[in-house]
């Protein structure tokens, strides 16, 4: 299977529909497994383990105390976005251990979501980092729990350190339409940065 992009013609979703590989990164805990399961059109194949007491120590689990299972290898879903287009997803694992995976998951990835929970923003900075070294374009998906602190967008970019035109979207990962959006405001931000990159120098 061939997920290279946006303009290759006939790709094994069928002649003339477009397939997408899209990563959901983020922080460990912050929703990525939930989000591809919500917005997934098949069932996701997901790799998840009983969270050991050997994660204890290094992972921050404020927030996520309830939290069990942790994706140990990646998530998989699918979704059809209209009849042109289809996005493969690969949810990254978010436990600093298994980061490693990262480089070769990213392989062929025309953009991600980087999913951040504000009450943890720092759990998402190396996600961030990643996806500048990887020079993968992304937009920012805050999955709002219950407890959330609600910042002013402006501070959340400052806090995170991202660049003025980076989306900045809140969402429920849990919430097949709320994930949903966030994918359209990707592809959306995908679409303006190839109309950029393609002005006349
Ligand atoms: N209230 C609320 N709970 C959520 C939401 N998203 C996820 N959860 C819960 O938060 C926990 C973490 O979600 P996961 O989807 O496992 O997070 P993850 O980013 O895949 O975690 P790792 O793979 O361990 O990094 C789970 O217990 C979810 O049920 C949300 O939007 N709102
Ligand atoms: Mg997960």
């Amino acid at each position: 299977m061939d997920f290279k992009g946006f303009d290759r013609p006939g790709s094994a979703a069928g002649d003339g529909v477009r397939s997408v590989k899209v990563m959901i990164a983020g922080g460990f805990g912050t929703g990525k497994t939930t989000m591809v399961r919500s917005v997934s059109d098949i069932k996701p194949l997901t790799t998840e383990e009983t969270l050991t007491e050997a994660s204890a120590d290094v992972d921050h689990l404020i927030g996520v105390a309830d939290k069990t299972q942790t994706t140990v290898s990646l998530d998989f879903g699918k979704i059809g976005i209209n009849d042109e287009l289809v996005l493969y997803l690969f949810g990254t694992p978010g436990q600093e251990r298994f980061w490693f995976l990262w480089n070769g998951l990213f392989k062929g990835a025309l953009g991600a979501v980087v999913l951040v929970d504000t009450r943890r923003l720092a759990s998402s900075f190396r996600a961030i980092e990643e996806m500048e070294r990887q020079e993968v374009p992304f937009v920012i998906a805050l999955n709002v729990f219950p407890d959330s602190p609600r910042f002013p967008v402006d501070e959340i970019r400052d806090a995170l350190d991202i660049a003025p035109d980076i989306p900045v979207v809140a969402c429920d990962a849990r919430d097949r339409s709320s994930s949903r959006d966030v994918l359209v405001a990707l592809i959306r931000h995908l679409k303006d940065r190839s109309a950029v990159a393609l002005e006349p120098r």
